[in-house]
């Protein structure tokens, strides 16, 4: 198929979806290349370190979560940190090369408490560190959405996970209409939008290109996508799916970078399991960017020190911080 390789578009159809995702592995790899290379810089990864600020208990049934309070995974309830420890995480995360800082919190949704109040003060905390702050905290309203941007947060993460036909195999709790709606109040707050899926939960090849095809088809591409694949879990539902083959998360990420040129794709949860090759190949592929630091939220990654082997290795660099909106004003500057 002949890829129009100079376009943003986002009125995919799903037969196009699935023939990029379809392509020989290595003609996709090296069309997902060439598009990379037409509009990023292919030598800088986005830095990002996760922190959970408020760790397990959560009431919903997503069955591949450790942090779910239903599933017995030996995750001890923490309530949420206080924002100077959290700040001294930041700070430890930028000097080791970060540019982001992604709170995490284990909530169904947001409350309009006095918890928020406090993640509110840790977002303005972070972004004074000069970071793009990152949220991930459940469902929002987009009167909640629009007290984070005033904050300052720079995105948020609300993943899509699956199909929408295989979501309801998933989670039970809430429906994929419910993680669209956080979406558009995230986008209507002015937030930049992290939204991504995981492989490796029992889904088809179908259910990978339709999630592809909903993310795609967005009005605007989520400004980054992570790909995650599944961490099995003791204790949960999906604890003995299998691996996830490297090649499927080649293909997953080759395929979101044609479709979504400029958008950063992350490769994300399940890097402990794969070899600096392995890693090397989704970067030719088009991932982007990545989370550092020995810890997800609950579950192990590689370290600081590991990663930045890898990165002289490749000759892959971090990415600076607030980039796109650098850019933006040199630009307007008419500099
Ligand atoms: N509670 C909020 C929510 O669900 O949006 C934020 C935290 S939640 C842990 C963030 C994301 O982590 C999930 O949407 C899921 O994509 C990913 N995740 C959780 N457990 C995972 C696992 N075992 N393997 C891979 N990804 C996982
Ligand atoms: C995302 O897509 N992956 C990250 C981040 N967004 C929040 C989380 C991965 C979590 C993996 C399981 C854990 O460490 O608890
Ligand atoms: Fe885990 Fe988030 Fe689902 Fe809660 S809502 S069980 S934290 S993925």
């Amino acid at each position: 198929m002949n890829i129009n390789i100079a376009a943003i578009r986002n009125n995919y159809s799903l037969t196009e979806v699935e023939a990029i995702y379809n392509e020989p592995l290595l003609e996709l790899v090296f069309k997902a290349a060439a598009i990379h290379r037409e509009f990023n810089d292919t030598a800088e990864v986005q830095v990002c370190t996760l922190l959970s600020i408020k760790t397990g208990g959560c009431s919903e049934d997503c069955a591949y979560c450790p942090q779910a309070a239903r599933y017995s995974t030996g995750v001890d309830v923490q309530a949420l940190m206080k924002k100077e420890q959290v700040l001294e995480y930041a700070q430890k995360a930028k000097d080791a090369g970060s540019t982001r800082f992604c709170m995490g919190a284990a909530w169904r949704e947001v409350r309009d408490n006095r918890d928020f109040d406090r993640v509110l003060d840790m977002v303005k905390g972070v972004n004074e560190l000069g970071m793009e702050v990152c949220c991930t905290l459940g469902m929002l309203t987009e009167d909640q959405a629009k007290k984070l941007a005033d904050a300052g947060l720079y995105a948020y993460n609300h993943n899509l996970d699956t199909s929408k036909e295989h979501y309801s195999e998933i989670i039970t709790t809430r429906t994929y209409d419910d993680r669209l709606e956080t979406l558009d109040n995230v986008r209507k707050a002015g937030v930049t939008v992290c939204c991504g899926g995981i492989i490796g939960l029992g889904e088809t090849h179908a259910d990978r290109i339709k999630m592809l095809h909903t993310l795609a088809t967005m009005p605007e591409h989520p400004e980054s996508v992570p790909i995650n694949a599944l961490v099995p879990i003791a204790g949960t539902p999906l604890a003995n799916n299998k691996k996830v083959d490297i090649w499927d998360m080649v293909r997953m990420i080759a395929t979101a970078r044609i479709l979504m040129p400029k958008t950063m794709v992350r490769l994300s949860a399940g890097r402990t399991d794969m070899s600096v090759s392995e890693q090397a190949l989704c970067f030719l592929a088009g991932a982007n960017s990545i989370f550092a630091g020995d810890k997800l939220l609950t579950t192990p990654n590689p370290s600081f020190d590991e990663d930045n082997a890898m990165f002289s290795l490749l000759g892959l660099k971090p990415r600076a911080a607030f980039k796109e909106e650098k850019q933006y004003l040199h630009e307007v500057a008419g500099a």
